[in-house]
């Protein structure tokens, strides 16, 4: 049996939510067009006949204004450290950026002698042209020592299979650390939690979906139905404005949907119930932050 650890790291945005799901086939990790959607750690477990392997979303490598982002920069670093292989990731619609470049420096840092444990996964191969690949490839190539090179699309599945066969060859021997149908460390109430984020960035633009969090009041299973109650925070009355909506219409909206992949995910009827509170400058707070779990 392989086992080992894998974090996928890489600017914000660039698709490191959506492999994790490919590479599980299943929706743990939300995602979403705008930047910084991840802001924890999310462990996924890929199980292959012949090897386990322990997959790390982490919140996209950025410059932090806020308390909130340097947690979030803080916990993608800790990953480098632990994992036996690390994706970087970037994107292949556009050349490599200031931020690319501060990744890959970050990554080089933290590997030292290490180095041949890096892959480059230039993702969303499917969005370009194939011709404006091989130059990208070339541009990133003499940045780091990579194990591998792979242009793939997390979103259709190009070369997934792939990167996964040569991940598998890095791996350690070991036994496999959890039982075969354990799928993620992410508890049932913070999947419910991320589901309405995800819904509130999906609605949402400009400030609003970066001050917005949030908290779960209570998780109650009935047999086979779940009663959730949940608050969202945001930082101002104008945001509360937006997300509630004219005639609290879009909070319906929000609701619906976070509910409908809720039942999904579960398996189970659910019944939610959403508020919405201001905390002013909950981003910079440090308790509230441990408090929603960052
Ligand atoms: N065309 C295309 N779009 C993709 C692909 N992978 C991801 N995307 C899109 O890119 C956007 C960002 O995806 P995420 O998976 O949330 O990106 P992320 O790197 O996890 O972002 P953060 O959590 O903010 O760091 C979403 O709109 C995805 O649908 C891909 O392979 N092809
Ligand atoms: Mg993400």
């Amino acid at each position: 049996m392989k086992t080992g650890t894998v974090t996928i790291v890489g600017r914000p945005n660039v698709g490191k939510s959506t492999l994790l799901n490919a590479l599980l086939g299943e929706k743990i990790a939300i995602v979403s067009d705008k930047p910084q959607t991840t802001r924890t750690r999310i462990l996924g477990v890929v199980h292959r006949p012949d090897a386990q392997i322990l997959v790390l979303d982490t919140p996209g490598l950025h410059k932090p204004q806020y308390k909130l982002n340097s947690r979030m920069v803080r916990t993608t670093l800790a990953t480098l450290d632990e994992a036996d292989v690390i994706y970087v990731m970037v994107e292949a619609i556009c050349p490599p950026g200031p931020g690319d470049r501060r990744v890959i420096e970050q990554v080089r840092d933290a590997v030292k002698n290490d180095v041949p444990k890096v892959f480059l996964l230039i993702n969303k191969v499917d969005a370009v042209n194939k011709a404006r690949v091989l130059p990208l490839i070339d541009a990133y190539r003499t940045m780091l020592d990579w194990a591998e090179v792979i242009p793939l699309s997390a979103s259709t599945g190009i070369n997934v299979d792939r990167l996964l066969d040569l991940t598998i060859k890095l791996l350690p021997e070991g036994q496999a650390p959890y039982g075969e149908d354990f799928l993620t460390d992410q508890p049932m109430r913070t999947l419910a939690a991320e589901l309405i984020r995800e819904k509130i960035l999906d609605q949402t633009r400009e400030e609003v979906p970066y001050s917005v969090a949030v908290a779960i009041d209570s998780f109650v299973e009935e047999g086979k139905l779940a009663r959730i109650a949940a608050t969202v925070f945001v930082e101002r009355d104008s945001q509360k404005a937006i997300v509630v909506g004219k005639g609290g219409q879009r909070l319906k909206e929000i609701g619906t949907a976070a509910r409908l992949d809720m039942e999904r995910l579960f398996g189970t009827k659910v019944f939610l119930e959403l508020w919405v509170k201001v905390q002013e400058g909950w981003r910079e707070d440090e308790q509230t932050l441990t408090e929603l779990g960052y």
